[in-house]
């Protein structure tokens, strides 16, 4: 049996197909892919970390370069002051290491659990088990080391009562705080988290190789100047950074 030999047909579209297929785009909702989220390689501390929130240990050198925050709303209003963190590990905890410009250094609130968002402040959130994203932990620390910590619940519930335990947490200003007339250098912010606060998503602290979720934010100015700076896109119009499903990774190795 003989096969027809195969045959290039060309033919132009009739108009009623390029209307039918005009009609057809305009019910679907097109799909647009959301920007990869980043990654960030935590390498072991190699040195002792003295928290005083001064990043001159050799171990903050050898780390991975840091990641930097984006500003992502042009509403919002205030200085776009850049920050780059970094973070180690141990067998005893986790390490954060800010480091942030700023031309005016700022910070109201003195107590455990208060809103230290509405100052100058750095955030992390840490979720030690990516295959759920109802739950993980918030970190948010003002430029006087005034920690908010608590359990986020499906993004919008904060349990404040959640204290971490154990967690050190130091601040160095090169500048002077809440003095307005004059102009500062910028701050920095060293953290400790021991292993034993995540061990309810975490049973085991992390080995090489773990991969967890995170993101990192900045609140900067005092209102109504006031911006946010983010690592991860969370993909929000507004400045929401409570997305979890939007986190980069925090990939620990050797
Ligand atoms: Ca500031
Ligand atoms: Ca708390």
């Amino acid at each position: 049996m003989r096969f027809p030999r195969h045959r290039t047909v060309s033919y132009a579209p009739s108009a009623l197909v390029v209307a039918t297929c005009l009609l057809a785009g305009a019910f679907l909702t097109p799909l647009v892919a959301q920007p990869a989220t980043p990654r960030y390689e935590v390498k072991r501390a190699t040195s002792a970390i003295t928290i005083d929130g001064r990043l001159d240990e050799p171990t903050w050198t050898a780390a991975s370069a840091p990641v930097t925050l984006q500003f992502l709303w042009d509403e919002q209003t205030g200085a776009k002051q850049q920050t780059r963190a970094r973070v180690v590990w141990d067998d005893e905890a986790l390490y954060i290491g800010y480091d942030a410009d700023d031309a005016d250094i700022t910070a109201q609130y003195t107590e455990r659990d208060d809103p230290t968002y509405r100052d100058d402040a750095v955030e992390i959130f840490i979720n030690p088990r990516p295959d759920q994203t109802g739950v993980y932990y918030g970190f948010e620390w003002n430029a006087r080391g005034v920690m908010y910590d608590y359990l986020n619940y499906n993004s919008r519930t904060l349990f404040k009562h959640f204290d971490a335990r154990g967690v050190e947490v130091a601040t160095a200003l090169r500048g002077t705080l809440n003095e307005r007339s004059d102009t500062d250098n910028g701050w920095s912010l060293e953290a400790k988290i021991p292993w034993a606060n995540f061990e309810t998503l975490s049973p085991r602290p992390p080995a090489a190789g773990t991969v967890w979720k995170a993101n990192f934010n900045r609140w900067d100015g005092v209102a109504p100047d006031r911006r946010m700076s983010i690592w991860s896109d969370p993909q929000n119009e507004t400045s929401w950074p409570h997305v979890p499903e939007r986190f980069g990774e925090l990939v620990f190795v050797e």
